[in-house]
C-alpha cells in the first residue's frame, strides 16, 4: 500500500490554521529560522529493516499483526514512514535476515518509495542452519582459526551485496566476548579480531566506511572485545582512514558520559556512525528521546558543535540510524516518534547561541552556559520540525493521519494477524 497526495493534503488542509499561528510565532522569535528548516529537510535517518517488527525478549514476543514478511514488505513499510514524515529516507539491512533475491528489483522498489540503503549490518550473533562452525564462543575473536574464518567470509559476503545495492558503509557489531572469568585470554581475543577485522577492511571498496559498534555487555557478561568506546577507537585507529567508531546511545554503561564520547572522537575524526534508541536500565531498545530527551540534546549539542568545527555536512557527515527494536507499540508508531524527538533534539541544537556560548564558557560564567542551553532546550521546536515537514509534502501529524488513515488496519488485513517479521 501507499499513501497518496490528496490525503495528505486533506490532512493538513485541517491542520493548516493552527499550524500557521504557531509558525508564524516562531519566525518572529528566532533569527535565521530559514536557514534551520533547510538542515531539517536535509536530515534523513535511516530505519533498520528489524525495527519493523515487534521485538521480543528471551521471555516471550507478542506481534502486534501486520508485521512484514519479507524484505519488500520491509521496504513498503519504511517507504510509508518515510511517506508521512519525510525524514526516514534511507534503509540499512541486515545480513542474512534481508538477502535480496532480485537486486535491480529492489532498487526500484526502494527508490519507487524515494529510499536509499544505508550502511549494512553483518550478523555473527546467531548461527544460521547452514554454516559449518558455531559462533557460540565468538566469531572474530574464536581461537579457532576455521570459525574466525567463516565470520570473516560473512563480513565480505555482506560488502559484496552492499556494493549491489548501493550501501557504501559495513557496520560491525560483535558479539564477542566472556561470560565467566578465566574464559578468555582478553590480549588474544583482542589481536584474533583485530587480524580478523583487518581481512574485512581489506576487501573494502574504496568510498567506503567500515563502522565498529562497541556495547558494554550483553549477550556476554563478563567481557566484551569490543566493549566501550576506548577498545572500538583502537581497533579503529589500527585499522586506518576508512575505520571508525559507531555509537549506539543504548550500549553504555549508566550514566556515561555520552556526549563527551561523541564529542572527543569527532574531535579524532573517528566518529562515523550513529545509532538513536533510549534506555532507562541496561536496555538499548526504547523509542529514542523517550526516557532522556535532555541527554539527546546535550548529544545533539556536541554533534552540531563538533561537527560544524571540522566543516562537515550534518546531513551526510555521519551514518545516522535508529537501533531499537521494543516489545509492546505499534513498530511504525514506534519509529514515527524517534524520529520526531531526534529531529526535535536537533532542532533544539541548532538553536543554541554559540557565539554566547563560548563567550560565556571563556569568562567561567557557569549559570549563563546553563541558561544558554536550556534556553534552546525549552524553546517548543514542534512547529518548526512541523513546517519542515510540510514543505516537503509530510504530514503535518503523522501518528495521527497513520490511525486516521488505518494504516495498521490494513497491513493486517492484506498481511495477516500473526505475521512474525523475519529475522526476530
Ligand atoms: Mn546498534
Amino acid at each position: 500500500m501507499r499513501i497518496e497526495k490528496d490525503q495528505i493534503e486533506a490532512h493538513n488542509e485541517l491542520a493548516a490554521v493552527k499550524h500557521k499561528r504557531k509558525f508564524a510565532f516562531m519566525s518572529e522569535e528566532i533569527e535565521g529560522l530559514e536557514g534551520i528548516i533547510e538542515k531539517l529537510i536535509k536530515f534523513q535517518i535511516a530505519i533498520p529493516s528489524w525495527a519493523l517488527g515487534t521485538g521480543g525478549t528471551r521471555f516471550g514476543r507478542f506481534s502486534g499483526g501486520g508485521e512484514p514478511g519479507n524484505l519488500e514488505e520491509k521496504i513498503q513499510d519504511i517507504g510509508l514512514l518515510h511517506a508521512l514524515n519525510r525524514s526516514s529516507g534511507a534503509i540499512s539491512l541486515h545480513i542474512p535476515w534481508d538477502i535480496p533475491t532480485d537486486y535491480d528489483a529492489i532498487k526500484s522498489l526502494a527508490s519507487s518509495y524515494d529510499l536509499k540503503f544505508d550502511a549494512m549490518n553483518s550478523n555473527t550473533f546467531q548461527d544460521q542452519a547452514d554454516q559449518a562452525y558455531s559462533y557460540k564462543f565468538g566469531s572474530l575473536q574464536h581461537v579457532d582459526k576455521g570459525v574466525r574464518q567463516q565470520a570473516i567470509d560473512h563480513n565480505i559476503e555482506v560488502i559484496r551485496q552492499g556494493v549491489a545495492l548501493g550501501s557504501s558503509a559495513l557496520t560491525v557489531w560483535l558479539a564477542d566476548g566472556s561470560c565467566f572469568p578465566g574464559q578468555l585470554n582478553f590480549r588474544g581475543a583482542f589481536q584474533n579480531t583485530l587480524e580478523s577485522l583487518e581481512e574485512i577492511y581489506a576487501a573494502l571498496p574504496d568510498e567506503w566506511k567500515i563502522f565498529v559498534e562497541y556495547k558494554a555487555f550483553e549477550p556476554n557478561f563478563y567481557s566484551t572485545t569490543v566493549g566501550d568506546w576506548g577498545q572500538s577507537l583502537l581497533y579503529a585507529t589500527k585499522l586506518g582512514p576508512k575505520a571508525y567508531t559507531l555509537v549506539d546511545l543504548g550500549h553504555h554503561l549508566p550514566n556515561a558520559n555520552i556526549e563527551q564520547i561523541v564529542s572527543l572522537l569527532l574531535m579524532e575524526g573517528k566518529l562515523g556512525g550513529f545509532h538513536f534508541n533510549d534506555s532507562k536500565y541496561g536496555d538499548d531498545d526504547l523509542t529514542a528521546g523517550s526516557m532522556k530527551p535532555y541527554q539527546l540534546f546535550l548529544i545533539f549539542n556536541e554533534l552540531v558543535e563538533g561537527m560544524d568545527a571540522k566543516g562537515m555536512d550534518h546531513a551526510t557527515g555521519l551514518g545516522w540510524m535508529i537501533d531499537a527494536s521494543h516489545n509492546v507499540k505499534d513498530p511504525l508508531e514506534d519509529l514515527i516518534q524517534s524520529v520526531e524527538a531526534i529531529m526535535l533534539a536537533y532542532t533544539q541544537a541548532l538553536l543554541i547561541d554559540r557565539k554566547a556560548l563560548l563567550a560565556a564558557q571563556q569568562e567561567n560564567d557557569v549559570a549563563k552556559c546553563q541558561e544558554i542551553l536550556q534556553d534552546a532546550f525549552r524553546t517548543d521546536a514542534r512547529a518548526i520540525v512541523q513546517e519542515a515537514r510540510l514543505r516537503t509534502g509530510g504530514a503535518a501529524n503523522p501518528i495521527q493521519l497513520f490511525r486516521e488513515l488505518k494504516i495498521r488496519e490494513k497491513l493486517i488485513g492484506s498481511r495477516g494477524l500473526k505475521t512474525v517479521a523475519t529475522g526476530l
